[in-house]
């Protein structure tokens, strides 16, 4: 342990206090619970010098004592928490009697986790495995963490972490057995793997813990790709899920643990995004437990270079949390804080901050010579004792040898046996709720039907436009209310609005849960959804989606913290943890779906391909071309299709509200469990031409290519989707030119083959096919559906209009926009020569 001390000499500042009185000893002690963290001794190599405050220059007994607390291996940030209570309970515990630590069991921990990293280093040289030595701190504290858990009624631990120290988590924490691990290391047969699965440092791991109390607490270990922290949200979402299937107690029963990177935690957003939801309703789990494992590097980066704070972890102090930093080569104290974490979770709902401050052994993975970078700090850090060898001195452990030899034994011969295991083992077993789900290629027989008798669409309508006596309803809700019950009874046509509440009402109706999150989404970016009404007169709210039977499933719609990478990665967490339920996260306009790219790459499009692991969760993305410039026009359909490949994805645009409708109720009653993202209108939310008649809603499902039921034998067949086919459709009208036949693609992936080969058969007389499209000639599903459609067109000459190349999604001039639609319109019904041919 370092023995840095603080000089505390200044002359001025020197405060002699005999015999204090109380109001004096509480201003000292006050002093160093705002500062004292600044002073303490917290690194183990003494690179990161404690400050000298002027504040706690104080000398006597009473300084002294409080010195003791607050300036050695515990540094705590708390003063910025605004509750005394809080604020009292931490002093409280800090300053009182401290508990008694186990050492003999700490010191088996610390062998065991320092002795399977050198066993893999040793067996398995030139292989990544990111170390967890310099900070093996960690499994002590995460094993008190469970310890204290186990007795406040924890059933299971959902944890979240990156590479560093995984693979000896999932050996010291989840308790897989050591050869499973060394099996992932030996080579496996190549065609197993070939294109998919991941590296074994990402993928996830179950196991069962027992605490030293004999309670069994499920540890499950979240698969994460390489983008650090972007697992974040992804497990406070299934952490909620998982808390929501429990009801009553759910926050007790299922605790949240992030191990978080230094460099990460204080460089990447999402962290922001995760923590700045901790205490809403919509997405509280009732406090996280946080720990940086906190090697004062990233990869070969200093400090002073990642953080313009003096700790990685103070980000963190924008909310009532508390940082407990901690020496990590002082362990009893490790082991203290850790406790303290989980109480102070459990107490307060909150969460909580440790920051555990070591270094690390060997480069950033073990492939990486450090010694170029940070010459000095590597030569102090190979003249430095294991953490075990400095805590069995500090204990007195006469038998420390004894046990190295024993550990070392048992991980020798489970390295021999994992040489024997020939196919790579699973470190995980899925939850029973995902047993009846399926994913892989689509097949028909997964198809259900989807339509709703009339009764049934008005009785939902009743309790959809009901709200209790006596609430006092906007004067313009009150329309739409009356609008929608005409709706529902078939007199007037039903809008997307109104198709989304049927689709929700009677989804929760049939048992389905249903979560909505996105900015803005309660009343909908568009004034269109309206699913909670407010009281003019107190505010009080009325959620008709709540009331639509007895015994209905939970409707949930909440607005969203204005964040997008946290909360998609929140919700697409919460659906993996509650596959029955429809989860839909909702963009303010598609374009910002783009921040929350990594967490559609990652996971999203890839995790069944990387992990086996299936999604169900809705993109709602905002989409079309309505003159409101380059950053409201495009949900970017061409990343998506990119992204699209063995049926990972369904990418939808529908283009009235009853296909809406039946795409919605279709995704949550098939047991076929894949992201849907759809592409979602803003101007035709209300327009009568994407109103559908009740009856729509009564038909059988979703078609995925919808026909021109008007046009018969057409000599031109144009394809496109969404708002500019009702455009075309009204151009066709105007121009009284019924030789074509405008079909909407509804669905572009997978790729509807065999219904659009049915619609083309319908017109034999085709002399064209032209694709028309709002996106720039670089964008949209152009260059995804011209191959497509020419292998279905044989002979047929397949066109396009579109408009031209562009760096950006559009122009910024609503005029401009106005011409450019004119003339795609134009063109998509000139003369054969006009469109071009690509
Ligand atoms: C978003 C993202 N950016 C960059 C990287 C590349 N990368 C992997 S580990 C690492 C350093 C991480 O440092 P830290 O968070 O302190 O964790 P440590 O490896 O020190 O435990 C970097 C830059 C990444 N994986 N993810
Ligand atoms: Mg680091």
């Amino acid at each position: 342990m370092s023995t840095q001390q603080v000089n505390p000499s200044s002359s001025e500042a020197v405060a002699s206090v005999p015999a204090a009185p109380d109001s004096e000893r509480e201003r000292i002690f006050e002093a160093f619970r705002r500062w004292g963290y600044l002073e303490a001794d917290l690194d183990p190599l003494g690179f990161l010098r404690p400050e000298v405050r002027p504040e706690l220059q104080l000398e006597g007994e009473i300084a002294e004592e409080a010195r003791r607390v607050y300036c050695a291996t515990i540094g705590v940030e708390f003063a910025h928490i605004a509750d005394p209570e809080r604020r009292r309970w931490i002093q409280k515990r800090l300053e009182g009697p401290q508990g008694a630590v186990d050492q003999g069991v700490v010191l088996d921990q610390l062998i065991r986790a320092d002795l399977f990293e050198q066993v893999l280093q040793h067996r398995y040289l030139g292989s990544k495995r990111f170390s967890l030595e310099g900070v093996t701190a960690l499994i002590p504290l995460v094993d008190e963490m469970l310890e204290a858990a186990g007795e406040r009624g924890a059933v299971e631990l959902v944890m979240g972490m990156s590479h560093r120290g995984r693979l000896n988590v999932i050996v010291q924490v989840a308790r897989r057995s050591p050869e499973e691990v060394f099996a992932g290391f030996e080579d496996v047969d190549p065609r197993s793997v070939l294109g998919s699965g991941d590296v074994k440092y990402h993928m996830g791991a179950t196991g069962e813990y027992a605490t030293r109390r004999g309670v069994k607490i499920h540890i499950h270990l979240a698969s994460n790709p390489s983008h650090l922290e972007a697992v974040d949200p992804v497990t406070i979402g299934r952490t909620r899920a998982k808390q929501d299937r429990a009801g009553e107690g759910g926050t007790r029963k299922y605790l949240p643990l992030l191990v978080h990177g230094d460099a990460a935690f204080a460089g990447q957003g999402i962290t922001a995004e995760t923590l700045n939801y901790a205490d809403l309703p919509a997405y509280s789990v009732g406090g996280t437990l946080h720990v940086i494992v906190n090697n004062l590097i990233g990869f070969t980066t200093t400090p002073s270079e990642l953080h313009s704070s003096r700790f990685a972890a103070q980000i963190a102090r924008r909310q009532d949390c508390p940082i407990f930093h901690v020496n990590g080569e002082d362990v009893d104290a490790v082991v203290r804080v850790a406790r303290m974490a989980v109480e102070y979770r459990y107490n307060f709902g909150s969460d909580v901050v440790v920051d555990l401050i070591g270094y690390r052994r060997h480069g950033h993975s073990e492939v990486d010579d450090p010694t170029i970078t940070q010459p000095l700090l590597y030569k102090a850090i190979s003249s430095h004792p294991s953490l075990w060898e400095i805590y069995a001195e500090d204990i007195g452990a006469q038998d420390a040898p004894a046990r190295v030899q024993a550990v070392r034994e048992s991980y020798e011969a489970a390295q021999k046996k994992a040489g024997h295991i020939r196919k790579k083992p699973t470190l995980r077993e899925l939850p029973k709720y995902w047993d009846k789900y399926t994913g892989g290629r689509h097949k028909a027989e997964y198809e259900v039907e989807t339509g709703l008798p009339l009764e049934e669409l008005a009785a939902i309508t009743q309790r959809l436009t009901a709200y209790p006596e006596g609430f006092h309803i906007h004067p313009k809700i009150k329309k739409l209310l009356d609008q929608r019950a005409e709706m529902g009874k078939g007199k007037r046509a039903v809008d997307y609005g109104m198709a989304e509440a049927l689709a929700f009402g009677s989804l929760a109706k049939a048992g389905v849960p249903v979560r909505l999150s996105g900015q803005d989404s309660r009343r909908g970016t568009f004034n269109q959804r309206h699913s909670v009404l407010v009281d003019i007169e107190n505010e009080q709210e009325f959620v008709p989606l709540q009331h639509i039977a007895e015994g209905q499933a939970r409707c949930q719609i909440y607005n969203s913290t204005l964040s997008e990478a946290g909360v998609l990665g929140f919700e697409y967490g919460y659906g993996r943890d509650y596959p029955e339920a429809l989860v839909l996260w909702e963009a303010q306009f598609g374009d910002f779906a783009n921040v929350a790219q990594a967490v559609i790459d990652q996971f999203v499009s890839s995790g069944e391909d990387k992990w086996a692991l299936l999604s169900g969760v809705v993109l709602l993305l905002p989409h079309g071309y309505e003159g409101q410039g380059p950053e409201h026009s495009s949900a970017r359909i061409e990343r998506f299709l990119q992204l699209a490949a063995r049926d990972n994805l369904q990418l939808c645009q529908p283009s009235n509200a009853a296909q809406y409708f039946h795409l919605l109720r279709r995704q949550a009653l098939r047991v076929w469990r894949k992201p849907l993202v759809i592409f979602t209108p803003k101007s035709m939310l209300r327009h009568p031409d994407a109103a559908s008649p009740i009856a729509d809603l009564t038909h059988k499902q979703f078609l995925s290519v919808l026909p021109d039921v008007g046009a018969e034998n057409a000599s031109r067949i144009v394809l496109c989707t969404g708002k500019i086919g009702h455009e075309l459709r009204v151009e066709r009208k105007k121009r009284k030119d019924n030789s074509v036949a405008v079909v909407f693609v509804e669905q572009l992936y997978p790729f509807p083959e065999a219904e659009l080969t049915a619609e083309l058969a319908r017109h034999p007389g085709a002399r064209d096919i032209v694709w028309v499209q709002e996106e720039p000639a670089n964008m949209g599903a152009l260059s995804y559906v011209l191959p497509r459609l020419k292998r279905l067109a044989g002979e047929i000459p397949v066109l396009s209009v579109k408009r031209s190349a562009s760096a950006s999604p559009s122009t910024g001039s609503a005029k401009a926009h106005e011409v450019e639609q004119k003339t795609l319109l134009s063109l998509a019904f000139a003369k054969q020569e006009s469109p071009s041919q690509l």
